[in-house]
């Protein structure tokens, strides 16, 4: 057979590898057909080293043609612009073992070659079709259960099949989120939307196995299974021994993996499924009845290249090709199931020609049914917000008793204390947030005993014990993996990033993962979180870049995320009430942005002043969600618009500069970042004469670009507008930092020139 690839080859460099998979498959197949064997009943133990029954073979058999064909038609299809998608399973079909060996609820994050996984999972609930439910993903239809014509994604909601993005390595840390979850649960008395001994899985390919996403979460499994903390996680690795292109080294994953500390291993064929399910059974089997995190090597092949753009001739040796093609699990799949009775050899084409059949004819009445087509049924899953619902449990108080216990009486309810400055309020916040909230978590690094770096969570380790309030190992991609599966898990994560810069290293975890799942998932499935994050410049203390990062230019950019930042401790508190509330509600994830150098302030004026002291907000009083906050609001010379730090400094100019003049100038606190309130920007700046931006972030992608183009955008550019903005450069240490951040001085000479008519000095 091999000289007949290579005269074929020789023939047409271009070859269609897929016509010869296929070709091949019936070509072994009829060449069973001499073979004659007894049929067996289902219970028949066929093969004396295996458990797998006639029945399991069966199955096991059809749901790897299954997938198999839906590969074929893809790279039919794609040709015709009926589907979009031809990254395949073909060679991985193996995988069906793992979903035959775990049950239909634990909950499954997947590799892109898991059509075989799919389908015989789909086996677990009664009435799904994965041929059509496939056909509608592959074609983008508007009906697509798991996108909802979003994008070709493995998902499925009855099927506890998260979906997830190209993004290789990126759900890792949410599988093991999810797998941590399941077990907090019974520590802190959560229902669970699974059986309690359910794990998370997760699939992955070889060279994926090294990104650094993977690396942590395998790590970050390790520690915790070190210290006999339960995480009942199965990392399948489907080795093919290739990425795209290049090669993993020869053996490289067993090496790496088989003899990790706090890592069960196992390895299993997944070219064979008589040699390859027990084994597969071991893993999923240890996994949940160990309750530790487990390493399942599955050996596969890749099939008709990369992708169906892929000409992998080009880039790799034709034999490794053909002896591929040879390894194909379907043709050894063929045989086993062929001699030991469970298809006659015409059975199985038929079979075989069947599912193509049912496949092509999925695909082209998937092809007739609308797709997408107006923005808003795109847009409609990306950031849902039911305003009414959103603030009737902003306003949903815990019960007076509940409170009283955690705040240790009546007298010390929060309200009842005089007013204090941001810190102090973050913290009664984040009491009356786990009070309400009997499944909110708070955890990140150093957040416990200590209560975080700037001690804003002190004190509600001891309120509400560890189950609730722990500390992480130092890795934010891990913390937001976990966020995610604490949230998979139906509890609401309030994670701690302890700066803002520290963000940017795992970014992707929301920007990729956490704020795409409702888009990606059509609203189905949903991580709602509040992610507090300390951030901003102007500390006095600790200085330097990173600790006084001001880059608000990412999370701004992240569809569908909402970014908070208050200047002050009431608002805090009224924002946090929103956030979790549009959480709870909405299933929406946050970004609640900090401001150090305000955590301690308490004077806004003069020193003693007590000016930026505010009261605790009454019980059941909310922040409705992206209003902003107006200070003298009859003032009509000039607007100033700011948020965060820019706050008290823009009051403490105003008040410098109309000491000296008969201007009158309002103040405008954003508060929100993200969306931007454009209406109550552009209500407020028509009233005033001139307008001026105070935005302590950076020229280049600081919010201030965004309140520029709201103002112009809404018919006011015809007005004097004028920007004070920090520097397109990194913090420096010590005063320096003045240089680069802009200050209240700044503030006074822009409002003095745009008073007098001169165009304040560009930065
Ligand atoms: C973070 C990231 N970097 C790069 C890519 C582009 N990419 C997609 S698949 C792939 C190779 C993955 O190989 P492997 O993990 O072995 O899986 P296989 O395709 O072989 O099953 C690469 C580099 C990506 N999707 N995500
Ligand atoms: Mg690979």
């Amino acid at each position: 057979m091999l000289s007949d690839f290579r005269s074929l080859l020789s023939r047409n460099k271009q070859v269609n590898r897929a016509e010869i998979v296929d070709q091949n498959f019936s070509a072994v197949v009829r060449a069973l057909g001499a073979i004659e064997v007894p049929r067996l009943g289902d219970l028949a133990r066929p093969f004396a080293d295996s458990s797998l029954t006639a029945g399991d073979l069966r199955e096991l058999v059809e749901s790897q043609l299954i997938s198999r064909h839906l590969d074929l038609m893809a790279r039919v299809l794609r040709l015709q612009n009926k589907v979009f998608y031809t990254i395949g399973s073909s060679g991985h079909e193996g995988n069906a073992m793992v979903a035959r060996a775990a049950r239909g609820t634990d909950p499954a994050f997947l590799h892109y070659r898991s059509g075989g996984f799919m389908a015989e999972r789909s086996r677990k609930v009664a009435g799904i079709d994965p041929v059509w439910d496939s056909a509608l993903s592959f074609a983008a239809s508007a009906s697509d259960p798991a996108s909802g014509g979003r994008h070709k994604v493995w998902g499925s909601k009855p099927l506890w099949v998260l979906p997830q993005t190209s993004t290789i390595a990126s759900h890792l840390p949410k599988a093991l989120g999810t797998a941590l979850a399941i077990e907090q649960s019974a520590r802190i008395g959560h229902t669970l939307p699974i059986p309690r001994d359910s794990i998370a899985i997760c699939s992955f390919g070889d060279a994926s196995a090294n990104h650094s996403t993977a690396q942590g979460a395998f790590n970050a499994a390790q520690w915790a299974a070190h210290q006999g903390l339960p995480a009942p996680v199965l990392f399948v690795c489907e080795d093919n021994g290739i990425g795209i292109s290049v090669r993993t080294p020869s053996n490289w994953i067993a090496q790496s993996f088989s003899a990790r500390h706090g890592l069960n291993y196992f390895y299993a064929d997944g070219l064979d499924l008589v040699a390859g399910y027990d084994a597969v059974r071991a893993a999923v089997d240890a996994c949940r009845s160990s309750r530790r995190p487990t390493f399942l090597h599955l050996k596969t092949v890749r099939l008709m290249g990369h992708a169906g753009t892929d000409f992998e001739v080009e880039y790799r040796a034709l034999d490794d090709v053909l002896a591929g093609e040879a390894a194909d699990p379907l043709l050894v799949s063929a045989i086993r199931a062929v001699y030991a009775g469970v298809f006659s050899a015409d059975e199985l084409l038929a079979l075989n020609e069947r599912l193509r059949e049912r496949c092509m004819d999925a695909a082209n009445r998937a092809n007739e049914l609308p797709r997408l087509n107006s923005l808003e049924a795109v847009i409609a899953p990306l950031a849902p917000y039911s305003p009414e619902a959103v603030k009737r449990e902003a306003e949903r108080m815990p019960t007076a008793e509940a409170r009283a216990a955690a705040f240790g009486g009546d007298k010390s309810l929060p309200e009842a204390q005089p007013p204090k400055h941001l810190a102090i309020q973050i913290n009664q916040a984040l009491i009356d947030l786990l009070v309400k909230y009997p499944e909110a978590l708070i955890f990140g690094e150093d957040v416990a005993q200590k209560g975080g770096v700037y001690t804003i969570s002190k004190g509600l380790h001891k309120i509400f014990k560890g189950a609730r309030v722990f500390n992480t190992l130092l890795d934010e991609q891990t913390i937001l993996g976990m966020a995610q599966g604490y949230a998979n898990m139906g509890m609401l994560p309030i994670p701690e990033i302890q700066y803002l810069a520290y963000f940017h290293n795992a970014c992707d975890q929301i920007r990729g993962e956490a704020a795409s799942l409702q888009f990606f998932s059509n609203d189905q499935y949903r991580n709602p979180m509040v992610v507090r994050m300390a951030g901003l410049g102007y500390q006095k203390g600790f200085g330097g870049h990173f600790h006084n990062d001001n880059s608000m230019t990412a999370p701004r950019d992240i569809p569908g995320l909402v970014v908070g930042c208050p200047s002050r401790g009431d608002d805090a508190v009224g924002m946090l009430r929103t956030l979790t509330a549009l959480a709870r509600v909405d299933g929406r994830v946050s970004i609640f942005l900090e401001p150090i150098a305000l955590y301690m302030s308490k004077d806004l004026y003069e020193p003693g002043d007590g000016g930026w002291l505010t009261r605790y907000p009454e019980a059941g009083a909310a922040m409705d969600f992206l209003s902003v906050r107006i200070y003298h609001p009859e003032a009509r010379s000039l607007l100033v618009i700011s948020y965060g730090n820019g706050v008290p400094m823009s009051l403490k100019a105003i008040r410098t500069v109309e000491a000296t003049s008969s201007a009158k100038i309002r103040l405008l606190d954003l508060r929100w970042l993200q969306p931007l309130n454009r209406d109550a920007i552009v209500a407020a700046a028509r009233e005033c004469e001139r307008i001026l931006i105070v935005d302590e972030g950076r020229f280049s992608g600081g919010p201030g670009e965004a309140v520029m183009a709201a103002l112009v955008e809404g018919g006011l550019g015809g007005k004097p507008i004028a920007r004070v903005v920090g520097v397109d450069c990194y913090t420096p240490l010590g005063a320096a930092a003045g240089l680069v951040l802009p200050g209240e001085a700044d503030v006074v000479v822009a409002l003095k020139d745009l008073l007098a008519g001169r165009a304040p000095k560009a930065n």
